[in-house]
């Protein structure tokens, strides 16, 4: 089944009770058995719930694998993962990655006895060069946030296999219309579900997909022991935008590529990052493991002025300045102070984070009146 028809069919199927053709949204906390044990599958709404079981296997089937889990964000999701690590544990990551993801790692598991090590996986060199018996996990982002690094997926996940290192990727920014890291080797693929693949800046929720039984298994107990599910209207929502992901997704591609192309051709601005531009340090990575370019991008002015930054924040009309990305409308923001600022100022600086950064969640709206908003701001 190719992706424009699995949006719509993977995994959902009309009510039985009903016909009806929307899957219904559950919204019960248990189930009635006919005797102890004996029921169809669904005890308590904690454990599984129809809507939510609809929405993991639509999303399973979309990244090409065998087991979808939903969790309440994808903050939620990414605990879950590092769940499966045990004290002495050690993980490699891109030292480019969303603030809130650093921020659980280092503030948060490594109280538990897990260490982290962040290079940037940009060059794949650095990943066998930190390797020691105690990795169990490499921790990648691609295109990363905010800098639009890109990973090498397959070259990471061979040398991840030859050593018994689980892969995980988070593929937000790609979105599973873009790239199924799972084809290329990775194990887990986990997604803020909050962002595309919603894509309407109404649901906070996380998603991993596997494609390995025992460790859907263990991600399953992880899930029903710690809680963290989301509840069914926000399932009934997703799998509402999931339907139009891939129609959204190729419009943030085409405004993405004009706003990236607009940008650089601007005599006040300086570095634009997206993964699109041929001279992009990784673009031949990209161009084969993406399907596209996506509508996310970074960019510096000349003036390398916080101010500077902030008043074009501050005068763009059609882009909100908000955090999040993903959604249909336009947004922009300051990663230093947003959606970063958990990650110590000498820390970002070593990814090109600079205190003047910009970032744009290129949306779906008429580009030329986004080209015009951007202009007027500058
Ligand atoms: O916000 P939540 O659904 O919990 O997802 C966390 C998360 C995980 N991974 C990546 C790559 C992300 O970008 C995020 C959330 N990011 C933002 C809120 C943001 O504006 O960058």
């Amino acid at each position: 089944m190719q992706f424009a028809t699995k949006v719509l069919h993977a995994g959902v199927h009309p009510d039985p009770e009903t016909g009806a053709i929307m899957t219904p949204i559950y919204q019960t906390s248990t189930y009635v058995q006919r005797s102890p044990g004996d029921h169809d599958g669904y005890e308590y709404s904690r454990t599984h719930n129809p809507t939510r079981t609809q929405l993991q296997d639509n999303l399973a089937a979309l990244e090409n694998g065998n087991w979808g889990l939903c969790f309440s964000s994808g903050m939620g999701a990414i605990d879950t993962i590092a769940k499966l690590l045990k004290p002495g544990d050690e993980v490699i990551s891109t030292n480019d990655l969303y603030g809130g993801s650093y921020r659980i790692f280092t503030k948060v598991f490594e109280n538990y006895g897990i260490k982290f090590h962040f290079t940037d996986l940009g060059n794949a060199e650095n990943f066998a060069k930190l390797i020691n018996p105690n990795t169990k996990m490499v921790w990648m982002e691609t295109p990363t946030n905010p800098m639009l690094t890109i990973i090498d997926i397959e070259a990471i996940t061979k040398v991840a296999k030859a050593n018994n290192i689980l892969s995980v990727v988070d593929n937000t920014f790609a979105s599973p219309y873009l790239q199924n890291p799972l084809d290329l080797g990775a194990d887990l693929v986990m997604h803020s579900v909050t962002k595309y693949i919603n894509g309407h800046s109404d649901v906070v929720m996380g998603a991993v997909v596997v494609r390995d039984e025992l460790l859907y298994e263990k991600l399953a107990f992880l899930q029903n022991s710690c809680g963290a599910v989301p509840g069914p209207q926000d399932c009934f929502l997703v799998l509402r935008g999931i339907k139009t992901l891939h129609l959204r997704m190729e419009r943030h591609c085409e405004n993405g590529r004009k706003i990236a192309e607009f940008l650089r051709s601007h005599p006040k601005v300086d570095k634009v990052y997206w993964p699109g531009f041929t001279d992009h340090a990784n673009h031949d990575i990209a161009k084969k493991q993406m399907k596209d370019f996506g509508g996310m991008m970074s960019f510096t002015l000349k003036s390398d002025s916080i101010a500077d930054a902030h008043k074009f924040l501050s005068n763009t009309h059609l882009f909100s300045l908000a955090e999040s990305l993903g959604g249909v409308e336009s947004l922009c923001g300051h990663p230093a102070s947003m959606t970063h600022a958990s990650i110590p100022r000498e820390e970002r600086l070593k990814s090109g984070l600079v205190d003047s950064l910009i970032r744009l969640s290129v949306g779906i709206e008429d580009v030329n009146d986004l080209i015009e908003d951007i202009n007027n701001a500058l």
